[in-house]
């Protein structure tokens, strides 16, 4: 009881405040009520108003909710207050929950108070947001969604559940870079937090590109741009501007060389951020300005005081102009630099003159053959699990430079040539496709508005013309230049130009007419015809329209036009990942083999009721997938397997987008199978998230097909609860393909890996402290591999790490021990990893296989470890939902010479 010698006079005033208090607290109680009746009939929208109500006018409920104690509801509450020795004062009121020291002493007969239903405040509140921002995202109101999370974050910033969900919405809905930040949010207040760091995990090369840990740990580049700036501002370069700093590391050189001025920009925040806290720990934040601004919106003086002798910059990727040097250096000559030298006083002062590091650069290009080039962005099978593909007519891929296709596709892809699967062949000399001086704003400005250059390169070599490869090499000033070749020990890729005519075989004593243009500030090489004995070959008169998100109309028009083959054939665009995928002939014969295996014994076990049935078969897999066609077609008339009774399977698609329905529907049409058997399931649902469902009341699916493993080589999130679904919707002998996982790994050594996956050693980079910084975003797990051309040493045998069985029940947390023999002495710093699937007992594929659309991946060891020949090593494997965490120790006292037995393998469910 408050002391009554300290208590206020009571004035009018306070009476009156006591009065408002009593109002509102009786509208919080009454608030809280009603959100709680609105949970139990699930009018989630309105008990989210009622708790928003609560907690804004009684912002202390949040504290309470924050001390971890339990929120009652409003007749628990009246059990507690009556419970209160203070009754008297705190009965019908809850001001007492402005002051949170008394929440301790409620907590006690609150606690003995356990016939009321409790719920923590904050986790039913985090419930209900939950509830209704999905409902709102099934809604389409996206608007809607993103203001209930502020207004969540708002009351619980510090809340790692609600930053992490509201990164997965960010995510969901494209907008990868803010997703990223939230997971990174989420992580930092709360390292352990099993969701987030998955999250971070695959996101985080969003947020600082794996390249920037492959430029820092590029000795040699970093030491050439290091030599180019120290040699321009001894010659008398004073002001300095670093365009795109990245980690600060060019501007931090400039200063190091005794640059009186130094000023920095960054687009991205998170570079931008980072860029801030490595300035810091060099003792140069003082020294060296850095604004979060795009260079283009730079204004003096602003931003900077005045215009800048030199602008450093490494705004470059591999097809050069891709990251907008072109637009960036038209801008900083026109407003942030000074006048280049004039022809008529070369020898002004540095001081008073303007210069770019690099000075300038020149593009090489080389045509190539190469079958994984071609297998991504040809179609190269012409039938597939039975399906002939041919109705489907020309598929493109959205790496393209022709003329007619449409904004979603870029003009070049990125590889490092020499780590392409089944490598390349080169069948022309490399040849100069530009040269340019960034010194010169008027070759700039003319670049883009020049006119397209031809040039006839020589075929030197027979074979399949694949590709134009690119690379470049950037002179940063008249001694200094990097050159990004395939040849050369660097840290580059290469930019790819696919060609997807389909005439591209060419002889020795052809001649390739190749175009080179800047448009859009890309560059852009196209193989505009082939020249044999005197003939010309155009290569894009036979572009056909190309469909990719067209309107309905268009698809109509596309499949009246196979009804009348009257039209010009349509072409449809795959990415490429998919146009792969539909190459992967191995995997859909496999599936075509278990389907059919799976109807023959469906068919033979049912009982006479239920004979007429149709056999259900859904096919949830992400983007485009032909697997359900495959069992349609199983089941029509035109099917090669007589064992299988015409019109048995009712097959359905979740493929999402207009143009891979119609691409199926083209394909069952030109396949014999008939249109009513192969349904589009998402018009079926209500709720997109809600695709496990009955296949009709009182019915089950005798087949689910889930793909299970994404193209980037990890397992797809949420797989194993999809799985649990699938099994409590199949019938009494029904299917979930594939039946089984199983992941297999490998002891591998790979200084690659570790450069790209952080900023190697112990020496400062260029003498600046930044490893600590960046290697914050270093993720352990490396996804997009190719095994069999990553330069490393397989220092074991390939072991099974673990299984999964999607047809019996999986924890969704699996922990494994696995002993792996060392079979070559070495340094372990990654376990690689990859999956058999096994569609069915007899069926399986590896994504390690050469005709795979798969990647794989690695688990990169926090420390390397030391092995040699005959030692084991105990692998730790943890699986959390679908990531996985691997740890690897020397299993002690076992030598090189003892004899033990590999462990057995346990199953996933021991
Ligand atoms: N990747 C190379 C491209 N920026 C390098 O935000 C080579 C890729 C690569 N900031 C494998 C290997 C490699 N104003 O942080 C970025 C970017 C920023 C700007 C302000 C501007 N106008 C720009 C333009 C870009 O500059 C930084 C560097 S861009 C370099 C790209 C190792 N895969």
């Amino acid at each position: 009881m408050p002391n009554a010698t300290t208590r206020p006079k009571r004035t009018r005033r306070h009476r009156r405040a006591q009065r408002e208090d009593a109002v509102r607290n009786e509208l919080v109680s009454r608030s809280l009520e009603s959100a709680q009746q609105c949970l139990f009939s699930q009018d989630y929208g309105t008990a989210f108003v009622h708790y928003l109500l609560a907690l804004n006018l009684a912002p202390a409920l949040k504290d309470f909710a924050n001390v971890s104690l339990f929120f009652f509801f409003f007749q628990c509450f009246l059990d507690v207050v009556i419970c209160l020795p203070d009754q008297s004062v705190y009965c019908n009121s809850l001001w007492w929950l402005n002051d949170v020291s008394k929440v301790e002493k409620a907590s006690e007969p609150y606690c003995k108070a356990s016939k009321c239903v409790f719920l923590c405040l904050q986790e039913s509140f985090r419930f209900t947001l939950f509830r209704w921002a999905d409902e709102l995202d099934s809604l389409g109101r996206i608007q809607d969604l993103f203001n209930c999370y502020e207004q969540a974050m708002e009351l619980f910033p510090v809340d790692e559940v609600i930053v992490n969900s509201m990164g997965e919405h960010l995510f969901r809905m494209g907008f990868r870079d803010e997703a990223a930040g939230h997971f990174y949010k989420a992580l930092k207040l709360r390292p352990d937090f099993p969701e987030a760091k998955e999250n971070f995990y695959r996101v985080a090369n969003w947020l600082v590109e794996r390249w920037h840990f492959l430029m820092l740990n590029d000795h040699g580049r970093n030491h050439k741009y290091q030599l180019a700036i120290k040699k321009a501002v001894e010659e008398g370069c004073s002001s300095v501007l670093d365009i795109g700093t990245g980690t600060g590391i060019l501007g931090m050189c400039a200063k190091m060389a005794g640059a009186a001025e130094v000023y920095a920009c960054e687009l991205s925040k998170t570079m931008y951020e980072l860029a801030c806290e490595v300035l810091s720990a060099n003792g140069m934040a003082d020294s060296i300005k850095i604004v979060h601004l795009k260079s283009l919106d730079m204004k003096i003086p602003k931003d900077i005081p005045n215009r800048v002798s030199l602008v450093v910059t490494e705004t470059v990727d591999a097809g050069l102009f891709g990251e907008g040097i072109i637009e960036t250096l038209i801008h900083a000559w026109k407003h942030l630099l000074l006048p280049p030298p004039s022809t008529h006083q070369p020898l002004s002062s540095p001081s008073q003159t303007g210069r770019v590091i690099p000075a300038g650069a020149t593009v090489f290009g080389v045509a190539v053959q190469c079958r994984e080039i071609r297998r991504h962005h040809r179609l190269c099978a012409s039938s597939v699990g039975g399906l002939d593909l041919s109705a489907v007519g020309q598929i493109y891929s959205p790496v393209s430079c022709l003329a007619d296709t449409e904004d979603s596709t870029e003009p070049y892809t990125t590889e490092r040539l020499s780590r392409l699967r089944g490598g390349y062949i080169q069948l022309t000399h490399p040849f100069t496709a530009l040269d340019i001086d960034f010194n010169n704003l008027q070759e700039l400005e003319g670049l883009c508005s020049r006119e397209v250059m031809q040039l006839r390169l020589c075929v030197t070599q027979e074979g399949v013309l694949d590709a134009l490869a690119v690379w470049f090499q950037l002179h940063l000033d008249q001694d200094n230049h990097l050159s990004t070749g395939p040849q050369e020990d660097t840290c580059w890729e290469q930019a790819i130009y696919p060609i997807q005519s389909p005439f591209n075989t060419v002889k020795c004593g052809d001649e390739i007419l190749v175009e080179v243009s800047c448009k859009d500030s890309y560059l852009r090489l196209c193989c505009a015809a082939i020249i044999r004995d005197g003939h010309t070959f155009h290569m894009d008169n036979v572009t056909p329209k190309i469909l990719t998100a067209s309107p309905e109309a268009e698809l109509c028009s596309a499949l009246a036009g196979l009804q009348t083959s009257q039209e010009k054939p349509c072409a449809f665009m795959l990415e490429s990942a998919e146009i792969a995928l539909l190459n992967n002939t191995a995997y859909h014969n496999s599936f075509q083999r278990a389907m059919s295996k799976l109807l023959v014994s469906l068919k033979s076990t049912r009982r006479s009721d239920t004979e007429l049935d149709p056999i259900y078969v859904l096919d949830v897999s992400e983007g485009f997938s032909v697997l359900s066609l495959i069992a349609a077609q199983l089941g029509s008339d035109s099917s090669e397997d007589k064992q299988i009774s015409p019109g048995l399977v009712q097959a359905y698609s979740s493929v999402e987008k207009e143009h891979h329905q119609t691409m199926l529907r083209l394909l069952a049409k030109g396949n014999g199978v008939l249109e009513s058997t192969l349904e589009f399931w998402l018009s079926h649902v209500e709720d997109d998230s809600a695709v496990l469902q009955r296949p009709a009341t009182e019915k089950l699916w005798s087949a689910i097909i889930l793909d299970c493993i994404e193209t980037c080589g990890l397992i797809r999130q949420k797989m194993l609860e999809k799985a649990t679904l699938a099994r409590c919707l199949l019938e009494d002998g029904g299917q979930i393909f594939p039946e089984r996982i199983v992941i297999h790994g490998m002891l591998v050594e790979s200084d690659t890996l570790l450069r790209e996956s952080a900023v190697q050693g112990t020496e400062p980079t260029l003498g600046f402290n930044i490893a600590p910084f960046i290697n914050q975003f270093t993720v352990p797990v490396h996804v997009f591999l190719d095994l069999s051309t990553l330069e490393c040493t397989h220092l074991s045998e390939a072991v099974e790490l673990f299984a999964l069985d999607l047809m019996n029940s999986t924890s969704n947390y699996t922990d494994r021990e696995v002993k792996v023999r060392v079979n070559t002495s070495g340094k372990v710093t990654a376990i690689a990893f990859w999956y058999q699937i096994h569609l069915d007992s007899e069926q399986s594929v590896s994504t390690f296989s050469e005709d795979s659309h798969w990647k794989q991946a690695a688990v990169v060891l926090q420390q390397p470890l030391t092995v040699s020949r005959g030692e084991w090593v105990k692998l730790s494997i943890q699986l959390h939902k679908s990531s996985i965490s691997i740890t690897a120790v020397k299993e002690e006292g076992l030598g090189a010479d003892d004899v033990i037995r590999e462990a057995e393998p346990m199953t996933s469910d021991s």
